[in-house]
């Protein structure tokens, strides 16, 4: 039974990504930060077989601890601190967890596996996944965005996972550890932070459309973004792990829409005419945008195989389906 160690597995991606290595037969552990985390009961009440490991991205010991405890053979570090706005606020933070904290895990796999620069880690048994973001490409060069394309991240948290990407690069070719860099692009589902625009949106048109919210205050309403669904992107996570070499994948679904798209369509679901209800304020825009995010995912589609299966139309409605019930007590 092979076994796993999840950093970030409170977030989105954390829940799916259990859920799918689950039901492929995993060991499943999940890292879990703070004295008293409020998110440590959801884990358990809606992942009963995952096993809690406690520890930290800003601290080195414990990531040892939990890597000599659990004796994993995959690594996925999705912990970081995520939403972009916040790392304008907290730029040292957003260093010290998105960027530094990459370095940290990959420090605490090489002391474990006994590796060196004078002695590579030649058998080593663990793989690494890192959490990359199409954030990196920002202001991007080209479109669409492959594995080629450069970085000019936008933010305290694109410069931080730049750095988290290149670190997972360089421990590859300087300790020969299998770490994969996986660039994704933007995914959602139910489970998404309110905070995110999609989930805001969703979440408003639930809510606009059961009387319960009068508006909805966005920022800009023309920014781009590739967006698929989170439960399709883990699967390409555990796939990049499967490879006979570790190499870096971008992955998205190749369409971009705009943020007011996807208002249209949340709104056309729940039978209301946007225009109505949302409107644009600037304390919601960013001192530095990313306008157009597309994904060309032509290698992860040919080396892994993967595809993606829900459409943006399904995305959603999916979403905005699931805040309908959980506004009306159905989650
Ligand atoms: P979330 O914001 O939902 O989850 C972030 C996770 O990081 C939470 O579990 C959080 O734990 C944990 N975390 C934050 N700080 C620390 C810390 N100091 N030590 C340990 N854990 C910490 O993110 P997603 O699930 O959406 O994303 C997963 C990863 O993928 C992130 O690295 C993100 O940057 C990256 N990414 C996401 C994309 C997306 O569209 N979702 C696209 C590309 C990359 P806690 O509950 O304790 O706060
Ligand atoms: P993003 O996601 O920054 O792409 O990062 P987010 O949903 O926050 O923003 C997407 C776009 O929507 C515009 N926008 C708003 N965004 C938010 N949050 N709230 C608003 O009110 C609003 N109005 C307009 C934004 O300006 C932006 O252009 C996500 C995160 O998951 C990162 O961790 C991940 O790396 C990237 O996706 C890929």
């Amino acid at each position: 039974m092979p076994t796993a160690l999840i950093t970030g597995i409170t977030g989105q991606d954390g829940t799916y990504l259990a859920e799918h290595l689950l039901s492929l037969d995993y060991r499943v552990h999940g890292l879990i930060r703070g004295q008293a985390n409020p998110k440590r009961q959801l884990i358990e009440t809606l992942l009963p077989d995952v096993h809690i490991v406690e520890g930290d991205l800003l601290d080195q010991t414990s990531l040892i601890n939990a890597i000599q405890r659990v004796e994993p053979d995959e690594i996925y570090n999705l912990a970081a601190v995520s939403f972009v706005p916040v790392s304008w606020n907290q730029p040292e933070l957003t260093g010290e967890v998105t960027g530094l904290g990459v370095l940290r895990m990959l420090e605490a796999i090489r002391l474990v596996e006994g590796a060196s620069a004078s002695r590579p880690a030649r058998n080593a048994r663990i793989r690494f996944y890192q959490a990359s973001s199409s954030e990196m490409f920002g202001k991007v060069a080209v479109t669409p965005q492959n594995e080629q394309t450069p970085f000019y991240p936008r933010s305290p948290y694109g410069v931080a996972k730049v750095y988290g990407h290149y670190i997972t690069v360089n421990y590859r070719e300087s300790y020969g550890i299998f770490a994969c860099s996986g660039i994704l692009f933007n995914h959602e589902s139910p489970r998404r932070g309110p905070e995110f625009v999609t989930r805001k949106i969703s979440r408003a048109a639930a809510r606009i459309k059961l009387g319960k919210q009068k508006e909805l205050v966005l920022g800009n309403l023309d920014a781009r973004r590739d967006w698929g669904f989170a439960g399709d992107y883990v699967r390409a996570m555990h796939l990049m792990l499967q490879q006979p070499e570790p190499d870096d994948y971008v992955v998205g679904t190749g369409e971009a829409h705009q943020v007011r798209e996807f208002i249209d369509l949340a709104f056309r679901h729940v039978g209301l005419n946007w225009q109505d209800y949302v409107r644009s304020d600037s304390q919601f825009s960013r001192p530095a945008e990313v306008d157009h995010l597309t994904a060309d995912a032509t290698k992860a589609r040919q080396k892994l195989g993967w595809q993606p299966t829900v459409s943006f139309e399904e995305l959603v409605q999916m979403m905005v389906e699931a805040d309908l019930k959980a506004e009306t007590g159905g989650r």
